[in-house]
């Protein structure tokens, strides 16, 4: 049984191959993105190491001189004019010359891939490959503090939902109601005119509407990348007002990224430097800030009210692999098995008895596989083995069933979503190492 597993996530992998690198699905997503290639990376790390070693590095080829990872590396021989003029990468000298690239960033886990895939690789190829990457995963870092916490409180501020991954997770859709729309859009989305503009959407051309984000949040992402955009995407130019989201997801990961890098650059005798060494040590101690007492969970913060942002998302879990404090990590551990949590098909990103709970619909409900992945490694930390090993045997289960689907609904196990999805076929491969 694990054998056709381990052969279809396989399948999938090769299928979805683009010569050095993956992307996430043939068709609907072309390009490659830097978490799913992270995800990749971890899952090759288990089969073929050189592979996921050159994945990173195709990730890493997207690198702007300031520092930033992209979240995507667009491929040279798809043509996808509407999200290349949207980006319009080449305009900024601080990108690279051969590549163009989207002017954001994504959750920070490429030092965490690096890790596993070090960990597999041989000696010699190991050296090789740390003394290549360490350095430039490190500026990543230094790029994110540097531009991310200007206040330096310890917390990275994302400027547009993109960069968080989970999309259309409900505290980032709340924030964007609040954020500044213009005359025109409240209009489209008062009259519920967004729909008419359908046709322009991509996804919506390969997967049903009902699974996707609805029309108004996709408009208002695109609008907020718009709004970025005028500011050159930095977050030192963005006038007051504007969507600045400390999100707990991004900088519990960030968490977790630091001390895998602080491991390698120590193995490649990679210098940190005092500053970088401060902010890592300063984040575990500002995330707790982001808990909220009444809910027993961590938010996301609203920079701009400096309020919490309250709705429950599974992001409060990825503070379990961040290990942050123990009586709030047995609080977590406990809150996994309430009934909206517990549902047959775990771990949805949404609890059931939320009102924003959708099934089957993207980040509003649905069970994705790197976030069930990532709770798993949180569980192992906290010492939960056998609630790990019960969450690794039904994420499989569902995939066995469902195929590598890009998200299941909790309810059922109905696959949505991408059926050949990259990074549901790799975490299968390292869940099964
Ligand atoms: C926008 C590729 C990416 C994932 C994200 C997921 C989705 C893109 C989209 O697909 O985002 O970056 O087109 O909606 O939300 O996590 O990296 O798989």
């Amino acid at each position: 049984m694990a054998g056709d597993l381990a052969e279809m996530a396989t399948g999938v992998l090769e299928h979805n191959r683009r010569g050095s690198w993956t992307c996430p699905s043939v068709g609907i997503y072309p390009h490659l993105w830097l978490w799913d290639s992270c995800f990749v990376a971890i899952g090759l790390a288990t089969t073929d190491p050189q592979r996921a070693a050159d994945e990173l590095r195709a990730a890493l080829r997207g690198q702007w001189t300031n520092g930033m990872v992209p979240h995507m590396v667009f491929a040279a021989d798809v043509s996808d004019f509407g999200s290349k003029r949207l980006w319009q990468s080449r305009r900024d000298q601080r990108s690279p010359r051969d590549v163009e690239t989207s002017c954001i960033t994504q959750p920070p886990i490429l030092a965490i891939a690096a890790w596993y895939v070090a960990r597999a690789l041989d000696t010699e190829p190991r050296v090789a490959f740390l003394a290549e990457v360490v350095p430039k995963i490190v500026e990543h870092h230094r790029w994110l503090y540097r531009e991310r916490d200007i206040e330096h409180r310890g917390l990275v501020t994302l400027i547009h939902p993109w960069e968080c991954g989970l999309d259309t997770t409900p505290p980032w859709m709340d924030a964007m109601r609040r954020g500044p729309t213009p005359a025109w859009l409240r209009i489209v989305l008062r009259w519920r005119l967004t729909r008419f503009v359908r046709f322009l959407r991509p996804d919506t051309r390969y997967l049903p509407a009902a699974e996707r984000s609805s029309d108004d949040d996709g408009l208002r992402m695109l609008m907020l990348a718009r709004h970025d955009k005028r500011y050159g995407f930095e977050r030192r130019r963005l006038p007051a007002g504007s969507v600045l989201i400390e999100d707990f997801s991004f900088n519990a990961l960030l968490t977790v990224a630091n001390r895998k890098l602080e491991q390698l650059a120590a193995e490649a005798d990679v210098a940190l430097g005092a500053e970088l060494s401060t902010s890592f040590r300063a984040t575990p101690q500002a995330l707790e800030a982001l808990w909220d007492e009444s809910r027993g969970q961590y938010c996301s913060r609203d920079v701009t009210t400096g309020q919490l942002v309250t709705d429950p998302t599974i992001a409060t879990f990825l503070g379990l692999w961040a290990d942050l404090r123990p009586d709030r990590m047995g609080l977590l551990v406990d809150s996994l098995a309430n009934d909206a949590w517990s549902l047959p098909f775990p771990i949805p990103s949404v609890p059931a008895d939320s009102p924003q709970f959708e099934a089957d619909r993207y980040w509003k409900g649905p069970t994705w596989i790197n976030t069930n992945w990532l709770v798993i490694q949180g569980l192992r930390e906290q010492g939960e083995t056998q609630l790990a090993a019960d969450l690794q045997r039904r994420t499989l289960d569902l995939v066995r069933t469902g195929g590598c689907a890009e998200y299941f609904n909790p309810l059922t196990g109905d696959p949505d979503g991408a059926r050949e999805f990259s990074w549901t076929a790799a975490l299968v491969l390292e869940l099964l190492a």
